[in-house]
């Protein structure tokens, strides 16, 4: 196999001579942070070179390259279907909301209000009333829910935005995690019932959990937050929760709120019952953003970049012409562009890189950093043995395949590659997942990056004392999520931190 065989050649020289400084002074291309030496670099690092992300002059903004939103837009076709099945229509309000309005929401707004942003001035004039940017759309929506909703055949009203939100935070910015504007759906329903409203929390949750264990191959805990940690406007919130092993730190997924009827009070959302009597509706809020995109980056990828799972990869296979001396140049282009044609017709998302101004050790380089489930390399010896040689992105494993079973193979090693970094990162996040019973316990658990369960008590001041108790340099521990799943709770057992009757086994950790 002439073809792949000096791919693997240049490879094999590279690595014996200084291993990755060599590959680096040859291609230019490469990750020079380590994953588990330096998280934070290695990170920016990976989604710049991957061209997930370009750095923008406004600290906290990032550019969103096609690379990203090919992904997001994947997600975003499944959601959107799912909840069009759920009878949940989409609308698009204002990005800008009156100081008015978003006072009416006092309670809640006080602890978020340092981080709305506000427009003072057109041109060199000032505003005569200054105008806030939509940091969540509940203030700038529920006016209007509290007009079209009338009677209870106004009911449920469901209603969803894809849209953009602005949070000005201070807290160390980072791309997809933690960015002053992010992309989102926000979705806000409003039903006649308390019990509707339950029912659909719970849907709409486990499709985020869909989101990142079917398409992003990441592992998440379901579960409810405490007291101190929900949506402080809200009934209840649920959430899905991610681990990043590396760091060892936690971080919310996505979140789906029953709102109770806390903002039908605010809003005046009343309604004519069946009965003919007035009465309140019941409201659900819920969304999911890039923030999906950030954690699947931190979770899959390594020292040579992303790791893109084929579900949501826009590039699923690459293919990479390997011509060598005197072989049959234009064979082997033909040979790639009909496995590009057979891959495209059965359906797949694959491309052929035929650029000539780069080597084929380049190409894989840059490809591996854009983290491309599979590459197929084609060579003289491929060519003359109808087979195709393909590597694995998250392995590095080589298979030959005969040209004649392309499709089913290329089929079976996708949905082997997705099955496989749900699996590591589960068995990689399982190993982090360190029960404690005592405090002690878990001071030793949270220095070893740990995500903890602990038998816990419930009670609001405890966490706050949890919160005050962990306060360091690498910030204090808080409660994830109560899990739904919950173990057996031996009558007996003791709150880890407060020594009083455990309520419930509850995750702790520390947390993005
Ligand atoms: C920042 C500034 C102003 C979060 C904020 O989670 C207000 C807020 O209300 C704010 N940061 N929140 C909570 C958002 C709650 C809720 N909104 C609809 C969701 C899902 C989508």
């Amino acid at each position: 196999m002439a073809g792949s065989s000096e791919g693997k050649k240049s490879n094999a020289k590279a690595n014996i001579g200084g291993k990755k400084k060599e590959v680096k002074k040859e291609t230019g291309l490469g990750i020079s942070n380590k994953k588990d030496e330096n998280f934070g670099e290695w990170y920016s690092e990976v989604v710049v070179s991957g061209e997930m992300i370009e750095y923008y002059d406004i600290s906290g903004c990032y550019i969103l390259r096609p690379w990203t939103m090919s992904i997001w837009e994947i997600m975003q076709t499944f959601f959107d279907a799912a909840i069009k099945k759920m009878k949940i229509k989409n609308c698009y309000f204002p990005l800008f909301v009156s100081p008015g309005v978003l006072e009416r929401e006092k309670d809640h707004i006080e602890g978020f209000a340092p981080e709305v942003a506000w427009v003072t001035k057109s041109g060199k004039s000032e505003l005569e009333v200054p105008i806030a940017i939509r940091p969540t759309s509940e203030t700038v929506m529920y006016p209007y829910y509290s007009k079209w909703i009338r009677g209870h055949r106004d009911l449920p009203l469901k209603l969803n935005q894809w849209c953009n939100v602005v949070r000005w935070e201070f807290s160390n910015p980072t791309p997809f995690i933690r960015s002053r504007e992010f992309l989102w759906q926000e979705g806000h329903t409003a039903f006649a019932t308390k019990a509707e409203a339950d029912t659909e929390v719970l849907e709409i949750l486990e499709l985020y959990r869909r989101i990142y264990e079917e398409f992003l191959a990441i592992p998440v805990i379901k579960g409810k937050k405490s007291e101190l940690e929900k949506f402080a406007g809200g009934h209840y919130t649920t959430s899905v929760e991610a681990f990043i092993p590396t760091t060892g730190r936690g971080v919310q997924g996505a979140t789906s709120h029953c709102l109770g009827q806390n903002f039908a009070k605010m809003f005046e959302i009343n309604f004519e019952n069946e009965k003919g009597e007035k009465a309140m509706v019941w409201q659900n809020s819920w969304a999911y953003s890039t923030r999906t995109i950030g954690v699947m980056v931190m979770v899959h990828g390594d020292d040579k970049g992303l790791v893109l799972p084929p579900k949501v990869a826009s590039v699923q296979v690459i293919v990479i012409p390997v011509p060598y001396k005197d072989a049959d140049t234009q064979g082997i282009f033909d040979a790639c562009a009909a496995t590009v044609n057979t891959l495209s017709e059965a359906g797949f998302r694959v491309e052929a890189d035929f650029r000539d101004n780069y080597s084929p050790g380049w190409k894989y380089s840059h490809w591996e950093m854009k983290g491309v489930p599979l590459r197929i390399e084609i060579g003289p010896k491929d060519l003359a043995n109808s087979q195709v040689r393909v590597v694995r992105r998250d392995n590095s494993a080589k298979i030959d395949i005969s040209m004649a079973n392309l499709v089913e193979q290329v089929e079976e090693l996708l949905a082997n590659v997705q099955q496989s970094l749900f699996d590591v990162a589960k068995q990689k996040r399982d190993a982090c997942i360190q029960i404690v019973k005592t405090w002690d316990e878990f001071v030793e658990a949270l220095g070893q990056k740990k995500m903890i369960l602990a038998p816990w008590c419930d009670e609001e001041e405890v966490e706050k004392d949890v919160k005050a108790r962990t306060k360091g340099e690498m910030g204090a521990a808080k409660s994830l999520c109560s899990p739904f799943d919950q173990p057996e709770l031996p009558e007996g057992t003791i709150c880890f931190a407060s020594g009083k009757p455990a309520r419930k086994w509850t995750y702790w950790g520390r947390s993005y």
